[in-house]
């Protein structure tokens, strides 16, 4: 008490005091919300403060720390990712400043009790425009892919009235998911930082009987799991020959010899042979899906789709017959590289490959995202099953596109410091090539001996490349990436699919018949609905449909006819003779592509 009242002399009143007090907390607590509500209460009790009794200079403090407390922690927010709240901050920040353009709502919570949020984006009747989904999160250690499907959000919305995005709203729905893994990505703000996928369903990953009994230890204290190297007769990994801080795989057929067993940082808790093999962490959201779904395995889940996340969003999408383009964030990748066309898979009797027409736009959106993007040399990735990307083409039936968002950039020997081209391709060696060359340090942990209970006896050394920095690029070059997925994904809106009728013509033959021909046409560069989306009771084809008076009768064509999968700038003829006289109408449409609808004179 001594202590406070020794404080509060150096202040006006009790309120300046309590303020400084109050503002020091927001401070700490880093709430740009809070801070800002202290900003207007200062203005409103002011003339208080500015009655000083004792100390002029508490007033020019009281001023300063101020100024401070509003923009330091803006900076410090602005230099890294998004936790789970400031996430949720963001996001209904967006609710609040569009209220005419967004709408954002809670999908489900995950086990840990985390809003799954959506994001709608449009203008009017959202729902009968054609659709694109924009998916964050797939993987919980891919922080970057929640920054871009956020930022699109922010970007898009704030050039809403811009004449270019305000046709685009007009015409096009975005339903954004900024973060399917929240449960996972928290553990990057952890006071224990590790690459997490699963969510907090407590799950027994190696069927032993219990759950959650075996995860990391942090044995070198320094916050994050790294790696540790356990020298070995029997060894399977050996040091890089160009760069000693980094192990590569022993290649035995080549005669090399391996020094170091790998493993992650930890101890076998519960002495069953396994190091790690069940920590927290429990359903991967990439891994609970239907199309492969690899049962059996660590974070797959019970069975295909158990998780509220994994649940709500297909129960959600399904309904969604509008969505014509998926878009996720995660390790896969058909935009930087498109899938190829295999026909033995394609063919197969269940379909384990892309449809030739539908690898032709993978093709044509691919190029379109690296004239936005322009990242070369992407990683090499392969969807292992129940993983979201594969869902959304082949049991969804839509177009999907997914991408790492960025990867490390093959990066170039510096021959001022004599360095050479790496005899052995490695991707940490590159790593630590290129974020030396950009001046990027605390993402290696120099290896260090301990003592570990598990290898007594032996030489255990815990350091080794950070978790994360592999796929998650500084944040200093996040708004460049948003900026530039951001133009990627209004121009493949521009690839949107739409329909048109046109070459309209009424031929008057005898006995009060007339011929109607028309070309029902597809305006976009992408097909009405994907080839494989023609398989699927969800994906909706183009219903074309003659209205007739009760005085009128069509003699020959059809009243309703479905068309199949309507090609990028193609066209179908149709005809029909009717008979009778005055006015009809002939409506086509289909959710993805939009309606039209013609009166046509007999
Ligand atoms: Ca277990
Ligand atoms: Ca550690
Ligand atoms: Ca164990
Ligand atoms: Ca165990």
């Amino acid at each position: 008490m001594k202590f406070f009242i020794f404080l509060y002399s150096f202040f006006d009143s009790w309120f300046s005091f309590a303020f400084i007090l109050w503002i020091l907390a927001s401070w700490v607590l880093g709430s740009f919300n809070r801070i800002l509500a202290s900003w207007f209460l200062f203005s409103w009790f002011s003339p208080y403060i500015r009655q000083p009794k004792k100390n002029s200079y508490m007033r020019k403090i009281l001023t300063a720390l101020l100024f401070f407390s509003l923009f330091i922690p803006c900076l410090l927010e602005a230099q890294n990712y998004s936790n789970y709240v400031q996430q949720t901050e963001r996001i209904n920040a967006i609710a609040k400043n569009y209220p005419q353009l967004a709408k954002v709502r809670s999908l489900t919570k995950t086990a840990g009790g985390k809003d799954i949020w959506q994001i709608t984006i449009g203008s009017g009747n959202t729902e009968s425009k054609p659709a694109i989904v924009i998916v964050g999160g797939t993987e919980g250690n891919y922080l970057l892919g929640t920054e871009l499907a956020i930022g699109f959000a922010e970007n898009l919305l704030q050039s809403g009235t811009t004449d270019s995005i305000k046709a685009l709203l007009n015409k096009t729905t975005f339903y954004v998911f900024p973060n399917m893994s929240p449960d996972a990505m928290e553990q990057y703000f952890a006071p224990l930082k590790y690459e997490r996928q699963g969510n907090a369903t407590s799950t027994d990953d190696d069927r032993d009987g219990k759950n959650n009994e075996d995860g990391f230890e942090d044995l070198d204290g320094n916050g994050k799991i790294t790696w540790m190297r356990i020298e070995s007769p029997i060894g399977d990994y050996r040091t890089h020959p160009d760069d000693p801080r980094v192990l590569i795989k022993a290649d035995n057929s080549k005669g090399e010899k391996g020094k170091y067993l790998l493993m992650a940082e930890g101890s076998d808790n519960d002495k069953d042979g396994s190091f790690n093999e069940d920590g927290e962490g429990g359903v991967w959201f990439n891994k609970n899906f239907t199309y492969k779904h690899p049962s059996f395995t660590t974070g797959s889940g019970e069975f295909a789709v158990s998780e509220n996340e994994t649940r709500a969003l297909l129960d959600y999408l399904f309904e969604q017959f509008n969505v014509y383009a998926v878009v996720s964030y995660g390790s896969n990748n058909n935009l930087s590289t498109p899938v190829s066309f295999n026909s033995q898979a394609a063919s197969a009797p269940i379909t384990a490959g892309w449809l030739e027409p539908d690898t032709k736009v993978n093709a044509m959106v691919s190029e379109l995202y690296n004239k936005s993007v322009n990242q070369k040399d992407a990683p090499k990735a392969t969807a292992n099953g129940g993983d979201f990307y594969s869902w959304a083409y082949f049991h969804y039936g839509r177009y999907s596109f997914s991408t790492p968002g960025w990867w490390v950039p093959k990066s170039k020997p510096d021959t001022t410091k004599k360095e050479k081209a790496f005899s052995v391709e490695d991707a940490g060696a590159n790593y630590l090539r290129w974020s030396a060359s950009e001046g990027i340090t605390n993402n290696f942990t120099e290896w260090k001996s301990v003592q570990h209970p598990d290898f007594p006896g032996q030489k255990v050394e815990v350091g080794g490349i950070d978790p994360f920095v592999l796929i998650t690029p500084p944040y200093k070059l996040v708004a460049d990436l948003v900026k530039k997925n951001s133009t990627f994904l209004v121009k493949l809106a521009s690839y949107q699919p739409e329909l048109d009728i046109t070459n309209i013509k009424t031929e008057k033959l005898s006995d009060g018949l007339t011929r109607i021909t028309l070309e029902v046409i597809n305006k976009g560069a992408l097909a009405s609905h994907s080839k494989l989306g023609e398989r699927s009771y969800w994906v909706k084809r183009i219903n074309v449909k003659v209205n007739t008076s009760a005085t009128q009768s069509i003699i020959s064509g059809k009243k309703i006819q479905l068309l199949n999968s309507l090609e990028g700038y193609s066209s179908q003829k149709l005809s029909w003779l009717i008979k009778g006289s005055g006015k009809l109408t002939i409506e086509a449409g289909s959710p993805t592509t939009g309606s039209k609808t013609i009166d046509v004179t007999l």
